[in-house]
């Protein structure tokens, strides 16, 4: 097990350098949009006028992966996971919109191209209308800004922008795809690591959400029973439903060695509202979920997940997110130390 600094939307000299300040061997990737100006630059790409408008990328390339590892692997850090492709790569899969079929055969052209560039770990999920929450900028402990959601007013909300879709439809679609792709993942040597819908309520706008407890999860494993389709175990959104249920889910799906990665963060309260919360405050015990992973004989990867917003901190979170990171790191060595191996 080891902790890991990331969820990068776009990578930076500064960024790795600062990954590796604070102790981390290896990073994540977050569903870069690999057409963003940042990316193009990072990535050195060239382009010529003469060659007309580029078509929006919809698969990556190996080259394009291949960079990127390289860029990371120069700062002496490893390139664990990317956690997702764009969400507009995958939605008409999820939604079994037309056009369906040509983003399931990009997502397997991606598939193979990770396991050319040697990137072991492709994260994803199945919420077309994303991450929810009611508060964008809620105040928590000493007037840190954090997000929260009451769901009495998530279920007044009908933008319209989606289809409605049904739980058999969302389950539908996901095993169509998932049946899909897992023989290439497998091929490939990628593993695709799943992770809950946040919030993790039966429905919103009019869109089933279908990965939201252990039940479905459980049903999620079971169809798709393979050691390279496993879950990105996010305590948060686990926990938004209760910390005792994300517990024994934990321990459930780690024992049976199930769980690829870990987002470790914490909330205050639990549906029907709740508000993201330090690492160290709230319902999840960081302490108690190590303790989990290490008996468990887990040997992925824990990164620190939505961060409370800090005074003078950056859009991506540094100060916040060293806070995390060093606080997960800290107990880790501790359990360790205390299990008498080296930290
Ligand atoms: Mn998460």
């Amino acid at each position: 097990m080891r902790v890991v600094a990331g969820q990068f939307r776009e990578l930076t000299q500064a960024d790795l350098a600062f990954a590796r300040q604070i102790g981390c061997s290896s990073v994540t990737v977050n569903k870069p949009d690999l057409d963003s100006p940042a990316w193009i630059d990072f990535l050195n790409k060239q382009f010529t006028a003469a060659a007309g408008p580029r078509p929006p990328t919809r698969r990556w390339s190996a080259l394009d992966l291949v960079q990127m590892r390289a860029a990371v692997e120069a700062h002496g850090l490893a390139l664990d996971c990317i956690e997702g492709v764009p969400r507009n790569l995958l939605d008409k899969a999820m939604l079994g919109l037309p056009g369906a079929e040509e983003q399931v055969e990009d997502f397997k052209a991606t598939l193979r191209a990770m396991g050319q560039a040697g990137i072991p770990v492709l994260g994803y999920n199945w919420i077309p209308d994303g991450v929810w929450r009611t508060a964008k900028a809620a105040h928590g402990r000493g007037g840190a800004l954090v997000t929260a959601y009451d769901d009495a007013l998530g279920q007044r909300v009908a933008t319209g922008t989606l289809p409605p879709r049904s739980e058999a439809q969302m389950w539908a679609n996901w095993e169509r795809f998932i049946t899909a792709v897992l023989p290439v993942a497998q091929d490939a040597g990628v593993k695709l690591s799943l992770h809950p819908d946040d919030p993790p309520v039966p429905v919103l706008d009019g869109v089933a959400r279908i990965f939201r407890d252990e039940a479905s999860f459980a049903r999620a494993m079971a169809f798709a029973d393979s050691p390279m389709h496993g879950i990105a175990f996010c305590t948060g959104t686990f926990a938004e439903s209760g910390a005792a249920a994300m517990m024994a889910a934990l321990r459930r799906f780690a024992r049976a060695g199930r769980i690829h990665y870990v987002h470790l963060r914490s909330v205050a309260g639990a549906l029907p509202r709740f508000a993201e919360a330090f690492i160290d405050e709230g319902s999840v015990d960081p302490v108690a979920v190590l303790r989990e992973l290490l008996e468990a004989g887990f040997d992925g990867f824990v990164i620190d997940d939505h961060v409370p917003h800090v005074v003078e901190d950056t859009v991506w979170g540094h100060r916040s997110r060293a806070y995390a990171t060093g606080y997960i790191a800290g107990i880790l060595r501790a359990l360790r130390t205390q299990g008498g191996s080296t930290p």
